[in-house]
């Protein structure tokens, strides 16, 4: 007789930036259909992916079993093994690669797959530091260029106002952010919408016009990528000239802000920073920079919100830097309705969790030097053992030879869809198969995955039990386990243990899932107890008021200075000037560099591409869901009138191409991208053909393995479009 339908709640954590509760009905051990959120108060509602979990975790794409590969690196041939086989080989090969070359040869590398406690690398790195050590990397592919600006200009990264702040502002600026496609926290839009609502003014400044700028804003200002911090200093010149800064706070709480005066007017290298320039680098015309700086100098609190993709441009931090004094100069950070101009994330909600499983210090750092652009603050990602993440194929392929940290032998993957998801595909191709050995932790059979040697199945969230805080949750929550592992899958933390007891680590852990988890909780001062945060899956985190980042400094400097140098918001930083880094300069510049249209490379590569993140999938996580691709295809985004040029009608194949690779997709013409700029949304899974081009959309196939000058990940390029034949 069939079971009576059940219900178990989850949470759903997918590296969108929010998290959200998912009811999940069961019947006979198969889940029948995906709810959601629908508690009295404040809800945390999934959309269409996280209701999508359903086909996706039972997609044909699913690994069943440990497998190794049979045919060339890539081509996607493999056998089932045991996992007692493939847990040897692991353990075999890890021992020859580092009796043979040392520690650091072993790359260990993970990303976003969904960020819940346990189920993560940190299992990995324990056992790896435990065992003798091994080499990772730099560079948040996110928002380094974020963290950047954040760490010079204000000493922290904890810098941004709690969403619900957004409803104190006078005027909100989303200048390149679009949370009605990527969140970027939970119900950061049922604010911007409840804004609106009230009638407050807000502003996208965007190559595109976006969800959110069709759902939120009174204006849309459409800028060439990579530019926005032209037109950020062209506005404070205005500021400056037209006496509208709020000179009292400038001096009061900042430091520097003279040497930045001096550089605006043009007192400094003879040319005065006006309108009239920035219009010719951003296309936007002077009067709309004259109106918009004017605009928000007369608006405080105003909320000047950045995403993060005007950050990924090869000058990245410097965005962040000149928004952030931006602010500054209107007065509008450390108070309600205001925003200091970072996207990171705020500082009130001061996590608090149990300590488990500590990976403490990895031997192949131990005494390593710091690299020479490490800001302070930075902490172990200052270490000159770590490659930047955009450099890691040529790392792979050069070694020491090529004055990398270490010769790459070996490469461990979790969480991670390492190949699609990183800049330059084709060159990622030769890197991977230059190495000796990859093995990969995966869910499903990805771009990245036939490249595996060993292919280890991974559980997926729903068939285990796990606990998610942290990066801007509003609430502690308990992912409960619905379903048990499909076909052989096991955990992240499973492989581990079993990985320890074959490499002789006896004192890698002795606790089993459910003792680790009720140790993280019980370390809690904030939960209240295992069994009810499992059994209620969210704890609130109740706070008097929305939080305001820096509110104590602004009330009382004195005791609270800002944790810089100066104690003060840093427009001009010592730390800078001191590493002579010219591409690094102490005050925030605008400065030319590659692949923007004043590159001679425009001539050839004459479309500016940005790679923004997809509002139907988490990076390349849910590409094989025809739920969801039904409603939202892959197709690169052209104007009409480009694609007028080249002769492309929607719905027409078109191959977008460069120097570096090539991928065929379907256009999308429309007015609601700037002319000049293409638009493919990243994670397109790399389908090469027989020639090497990519049949899947996938943008990195595009983009230049290159970071900015302060470590910010580049996901903009230049490129041409021509019509593809059918
Ligand atoms: N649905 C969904 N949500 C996600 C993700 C996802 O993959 N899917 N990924 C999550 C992750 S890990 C991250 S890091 C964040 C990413 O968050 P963001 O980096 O903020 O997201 P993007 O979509 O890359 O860019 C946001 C907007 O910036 C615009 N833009 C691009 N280049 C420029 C520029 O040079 N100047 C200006 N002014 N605007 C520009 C794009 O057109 C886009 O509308 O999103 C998170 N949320
Ligand atoms: N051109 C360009 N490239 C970009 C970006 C861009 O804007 N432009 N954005 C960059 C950014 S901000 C980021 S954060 C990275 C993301 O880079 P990745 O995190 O590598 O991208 P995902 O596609 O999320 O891949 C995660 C993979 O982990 C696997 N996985 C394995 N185990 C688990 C598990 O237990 N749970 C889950 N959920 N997944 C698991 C998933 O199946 C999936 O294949 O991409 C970067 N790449
Ligand atoms: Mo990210």
């Amino acid at each position: 007789m069939a079971d009576t339908e059940k219900v178990i709640n989850t949470i759903c954590r997918n590296d969108c930036g929010g998290g959200c509760v998912l009811k999940v009905y069961i019947r006979d051990g198969a889940i029948t259909r995906i709810g959601t959120d629908e508690s009295e108060g404040l809800q945390y509602r999934a959309c269409a992916k996280g209701r999508a979990h359903r086909q996706w975790m039972h997609s044909s794409d699913r690994l069943k079993y440990p497998m190794k590969r049979t045919g060339e690196r890539g081509e996607g041939k493999f056998a089932r093994i045991s996992w007692d086989e493939a847990l040897d080989r692991v353990a075999s090969e890890m021992e020859r690669i580092k009796n043979t070359y040392g520690p650091s040869a072993i790359l260990l590398q993970s990303r976003g797959g969904d960020l819940s406690q346990l189920h993560r690398k940190k299992p990995m790195e324990r056992l790896l530091s435990l065992w003798g050590g091994y080499s990772t990397t730099w560079g948040f592919a996110s928002y380094e260029g974020a963290v950047f600006g954040s760490l010079v200009t204000y000493g922290t990264t904890f810098a941004a106002n709690d969403r619900d702040d957004l409803l104190n502002a006078r005027l909100i600026i989303m200048w390149g952010l679009d949370v009605a496609s990527t969140i970027h926290h939970n119900n950061t839009r049922f604010y911007l919408a409840q804004a609106r609502e009230k009638g407050t003014r807000i502003i996208s400044v965007d190559p595109k016009y976006t969800n959110s700028t069709a759902a939120f804003a009174d204006q849309w200002i459409p800028i060439r990528p990579g530019t926005d911090t032209a037109m950020l200093i062209a506005m404070a010149y205005v500021m400056v000239k037209e006496n509208l800064h709020d000179r009292s706070f400038l001096e009061k709480y900042t430091a520097g802000f003279e040497r930045f005066k001096e550089y605006i007017l043009g007192d400094e290298d003879g040319l005065p920073k006006t309108p009239s320039w920035a219009e010719s680098i951003t296309g936007v015309k002077a009067e709309t920079i004259t109106g918009l700086a004017r605009e928000y100098a007369a608006a405080r609190p105003a909320a000047l919100m950045p995403g993060w993709s005007a950050g990924r441009t090869p000058n990245g931090e410097q965005f962040h830097r000149a928004i952030m004094v931006l602010a500054a100069m209107n007065g509008n950070v450390g108070i309600h309705g205001g925003n200091s101009g970072i996207g990171v994330y705020g500082e009130t909600y001061n996590y608090n969790l149990g300590d488990f499983l500590p990976v403490g210090s990895n031997p192949v750092e131990r005494g390593a030097l710091r690299r020479k652009n490490a800001l302070s603050g930075s902490g172990e990602a200052g270490s000159s053992a770590r490659v930047h993440n955009c450099k890691v194929w040529d790392a792979i392929l050069e070694g020491k030879a090529g004055g990398y940290p270490a010769d790459y032998k070996m490469l461990y993957l979790i969480n991670s869809n390492y190949l699609n998801q990183h800049p330059n595909v084709n060159k990622g191709v030769k890197a991977l198969k230059a190495l000796e050995f990859i093995v990969t932790q995966e869910q499903f059979m990805t771009a990245t995955a036939r490249f595996a040697d060993i292919l280890l199945p991974t559980a997926y969230f729903m068939e285990r039990n796990d606990v998610v805080t942290g990066g801007g949750l509003p609430f502690y929550g308990f992912m409960n386990k619905v379903i048990k592992p499909y076909f052989e899958s096991r955990t992240h933390f499973e492989i581990a243990v079993a990985l320890a007891e074959r490499l002789g680590i006896t004192n890698f852990n002795d606790k089993n899932e459910e003792e680790l988890l009720k140790q993280i909780v019980a370390g809690s001062k904030d939960i209240p107890d295992y069994e009810t945060l499992k059994e209620g899956v969210i704890h609130r985190i109740k706070l008097s008021e929305p939080g305001v980042a820096f509110k104590k400094q602004i009330e009382d400097l004195g005791k609270n200075p800002f944790p810089t140098p100066s104690g003060k918001i840093e427009i001009y930083s010592q730390q800078l000037a001191d590493m002579q880094e010219p591409m690094i300069p102490p005050i925030p510049k605008y400065i030319e560099t590659w692949e923007g249209l004043s590159d001679p490379l425009a001539k050839k590569y004459p479309l500016q591409l940005i790679t923004s993140h997809p509002k139907l999938r988490v990076h390349s996580q849910f590409y094989n869901v025809p739920w969801l691709t039904e409603l939202e295809s892959q197709e690169v985004i052209i104007n009409a009138s480009d694609a007028r040029a080249r002769d492309i009608e929607d719905g027409d194949w078109a191959r977008v191409f460069n120097d570096r690779g090539e991928t065929v997709i379907r256009a999308r013409v429309t007015e609601r991208i700037m002319p000049g700029v293409v638009d493919i949304p990243e994670g397109g899974w790399y389908t090469p053909d027989q020639s090497g081009i990519d049949k899947g959309g996938c943008a990195n196939i595009l983009t230049r393995d290159e970071s900015s000058p302060g470590g910010a990940f580049v996901g903009t390029c230049l490129v041409e479009v021509r019509k593809a034949e059918e």
